[in-house]
């Protein structure tokens, strides 16, 4: 699927996910197929977008982090497609202008160099909407930091189109004066992106602070007020940061994937963040408080190396009106104690029972070997992708420098991950899978 650059759309209700999984096209007769430049990764990410809300129109936005683009000078800086819906041809999608411009210059010792390297900077590794607004990231765009002799860090940077597209602004909120690795210089803004309800950006930044991650929210009125193209350090009003805790947290990747729903019964919805490396490597996902980005709730992974918080979504799955979670933990092995383990990937299904209460997990096991069972985000509140796949999907990756990622005073920090997650990148900062 990904070879071929094309994207057909699955879509399963997760409710016949409990059932045993019968997934059905919503449109069998006519499948939307659309297509992208070969080797683009179109269809690395996928949300709908409803360009008129008094209309029942609706289309598909998909990303194509390695695409071309008409920015001079920028090689394979990832795109974002407005695709209508459904297809009238497989070339009925259009690149959607988040950004032209080329690199923003700066004046060091009287000659101008590149302040950000928007080359490979994978724009559309997320994409996702929330009514007129939308959010696409390059988690691997890199800018030239405040240092003198200034090294090249991957920040990440995201940008929000407002009213059906008329308006663009861009966001990067770890492009800050706190760089390298102990600060946010390897942060990765935009690895994964949602809104609340209420609109409020979520962003996670799995490589902050000795990869230990952070989860940033924004009001998405607060970047547009007084947006300017050359404000490069800007904090923006309103905005929460999670910080920087002890050592032992380091490598552990909060912010891997974000997710937003209502667990305490009242109507200011949680945060809810993906930790795969946290908890000894067991993995966890955090349910975040929105207001003082406290941790309230954890749910922990059975195997180490699982990769358990690798994708985290939120929808009611038994329609009793309060949210539920799902968690997906891809290198979840099969027959792990034995001498032919099976990495068949795992989902697991949290249904809430009370605020802050949840029964134990329903589990979804992978049925082939190398599956890699994963959960593509749900679309709507309903809806729920799941993707079955035995292709390796690749991703981003979480950006390491060549020499040795550990703080030096930390020098059993487990730098290496286990032996079978390489299918999780694990690259030097200049390169992309
Ligand atoms: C992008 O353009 C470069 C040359 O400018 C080419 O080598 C590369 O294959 C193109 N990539 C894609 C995904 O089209
Ligand atoms: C948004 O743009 C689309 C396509 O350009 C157009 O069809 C639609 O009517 C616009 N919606 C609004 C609310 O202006
Ligand atoms: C400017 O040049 C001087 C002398 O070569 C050097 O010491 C200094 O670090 C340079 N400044 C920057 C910002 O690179
Ligand atoms: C969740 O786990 C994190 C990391 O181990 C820890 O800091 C936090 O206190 C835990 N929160 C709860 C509510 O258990
Ligand atoms: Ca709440
Ligand atoms: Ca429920």
């Amino acid at each position: 699927m990904w070879n071929c650059a094309w994207l057909s759309l699955l879509l399963l209700p997760v409710i016949s996910v409990l059932v045993g999984v019968t997934g059905f096209n919503l449109d069998t007769e006519k499948p939307s197929v659309y297509s992208g430049p070969e080797g683009s990764y179109f269809g690395y990410s996928v949300d709908f977008y409803r360009p008129n809300p008094d209309k029942n129109v609706m289309t598909v936005l998909v990303g194509a982090p390695k695409a071309n683009t008409t920015q001079p000078g920028i090689v394979e800086g990832g795109a974002v497609y407005y695709c209508p819906w459904p297809a009238s041809d497989a070339d009925s999608c259009r690149q959607i202008p988040f950004d032209k411009a080329n690199n923003r210059m700066i004046k060091v010792n009287g000659t101008r160099e590149p302040l950000e390297f928007k080359s490979h900077q994978w724009f559309g590794a997320t994409v996702r909407t929330h009514r007129g607004k939308v959010v696409a990231c390059a988690p691997l765009y890199h800018w030239r930091t405040v240092k003198v002799g200034g090294e090249m860090d991957p920040v990440g940077t995201c940008y929000i189109a407002i009213q059906n597209f008329s308006a663009y602004a861009e966001y990067s909120p770890c492009r800050s004066n706190n760089p390298d690795p102990e600060g946010q210089g390897f942060c990765q803004a935009g690895f994964s992106v949602d809104f609340t309800k209420d609109g409020t950006l979520v962003v996670g930044g799995p490589g902050s602070f000795y990869w230990q991650g952070q989860v940033i929210t924004v009001g998405v009125a607060e970047i547009l007020n007084g947006y300017s193209l050359k404000a490069i350090l800007r904090k923006v009003e309103g905005e929460k940061q999670t910080g920087a805790a002890a050592d032992t947290y380091d490598d552990s990747y909060l912010g891997y994937s974000v997710a937003v729903g209502e667990f305490t019964g009242d109507s200011e919805q949680e945060l809810v963040a993906g930790v795969p490396r946290g908890a000894q490597n067991f993995g966890y996902v955090a349910v975040i408080s929105s207001s003082d980005l406290s941790f309230i709730h954890n749910f922990t992974g059975e195997q180490m190396a699982s990769y358990f918080g690798y994708t985290v979504a939120v929808t009611d799955v038994n329609g009793d009106g309060l949210d539920d979670v799902l968690v997906g933990a891809p290198l979840y092995m099969e027959r792990e104690l034995e001498s032919s383990p099976r990495e068949v990937g795992r989902i697991y299904i949290y249904l809430q029972t009370r605020p802050l209460l949840f029964a134990p997990p329903t589990l979804l096991t992978g049925t082939h070997l190398l599956n890699r069972h994963q959960l593509h985000r749900p679309q709507t509140s309903t809806v729920t992708a799941i993707r079955w796949s035995g292709v390796d999907l690749p991703r981003a990756g979480v950006a390491q420098p060549e020499s040795s990622p550990a703080r030096e005073q930390h020098p059993s920090s487990p730098s290496s991950p286990p032996a079978h997650n390489s299918f999780i990148p694990r690259r030097g900062a200049s390169q992309v899978l």
